[in-house]
């Protein structure tokens, strides 16, 4: 069942069971990534983080868009005084670190600068066939700022890396695949099923299991191997405090269905 629970000017929202999805919706700027938007979408991601009925956040935009970018019509004169005491990027745009339940991203279409490097900070992304990633800031004597130099190669690796933040090469939906960008490519008429779905089967398991291992991945970009192994360790142990985790074990063993309470 799909209830829709908030609707404003540049995002829509709605639940679908344990889901939560967030349409970013400014379709005359393919979905061009403006404060009121950025702001919008922290907010709207921070309150399902914060909804005990929601155990995955899926982000996706239109047909054509999933965004193309930071608003260079907003961008354009603005000054270094701007924004740097205005916290350009830090301010709103890193909420989405914030946020300890799975996001998924549903891409189709352009995944430009701003587009592609909110695409990098969600957990997985899908991508349709007809979707398009690109950090072509270097177009504009711009850089990627808001993690793309920084999380772009940690995904493909820094020769790929170079070859997109400095000719501002768009990669196909197939390319990203092969490249590590994305976890799956599917025709376009089946993208927001196999992310709905997809979100579904994770909204399905136990939460702060989840929470746990998002936590531990994240883990992998943020510290040396052996830090991260005694982590991921921790993080092991502790799932013995969890009696979803109990449940789990017995239910493999009584051969049924577990059923969690996210506890
Ligand atoms: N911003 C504002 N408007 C945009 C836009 C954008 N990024 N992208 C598209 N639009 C608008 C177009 O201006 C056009 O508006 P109208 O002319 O209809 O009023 C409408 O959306 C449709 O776009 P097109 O007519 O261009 O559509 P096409 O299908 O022909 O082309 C395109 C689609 C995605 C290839 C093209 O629109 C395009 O190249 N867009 C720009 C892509 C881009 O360069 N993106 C990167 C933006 S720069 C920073 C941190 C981060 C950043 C910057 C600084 N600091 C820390 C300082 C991030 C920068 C970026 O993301």
């Amino acid at each position: 069942m799909v209830t829709h629970t908030m609707t404003n000017r540049t995002i829509l929202t709605e639940t679908h069971g344990r889901v939560g999805l967030i349409r970013l919706n400014r379709p005359a700027q393919l979905n061009a990534l403006n404060d009121e938007l950025m702001d919008a979408l922290g907010a709207a991601l921070l309150a399902f983080d914060g909804n005990a009925d929601v155990g995955a956040i899926l982000v996706t935009g239109s047909d054509k868009a999933f965004a193309a970018g930071a608003d260079i019509a907003v961008m354009a004169d603005w000054t270094y005084m701007d924004v740097y005491q205005g916290g350009f990027i830090t301010r709103n745009w890193e909420t989405i670190r914030q946020v300890r339940k799975p996001v998924i991203a549903a891409v189709a279409g352009y995944a430009m600068g701003g587009g592609c490097e909110l695409a990098l900070a969600c957990d997985i992304i899908v991508a349709a066939e007809s979707a398009k990633f690109a950090l072509p800031e270097i177009k504009l004597a711009m850089l990627p700022g808001a993690g793309g130099t920084q999380r772009l190669p940690r995904a493909v690796g820094k020769a790929k890396a170079m070859d997109m933040c400095l000719s501002a090469r768009v990669l196909s939906a197939q390319e990203a695949d092969r490249y590590g960008l994305v976890s799956r490519v599917v025709p376009d008429a089946e993208l927001q099923n196999t992310a709905l779905k997809l979100a579904t089967q994770i909204a399905g398991y136990s939460l702060p299991a989840l929470m746990a291992i998002k936590e531990s991945v994240n883990r992998a970009h943020e510290s040396s191997l052996s830090e991260g192994i005694l982590f991921e360790r921790r993080e092991l142990h502790a799932r013995f405090a969890s009696s979803d985790a109990h449940e789990g074990m017995q239910a493999f063993l009584g051969k049924r269905q577990p059923v969690f309470q996210h506890r």
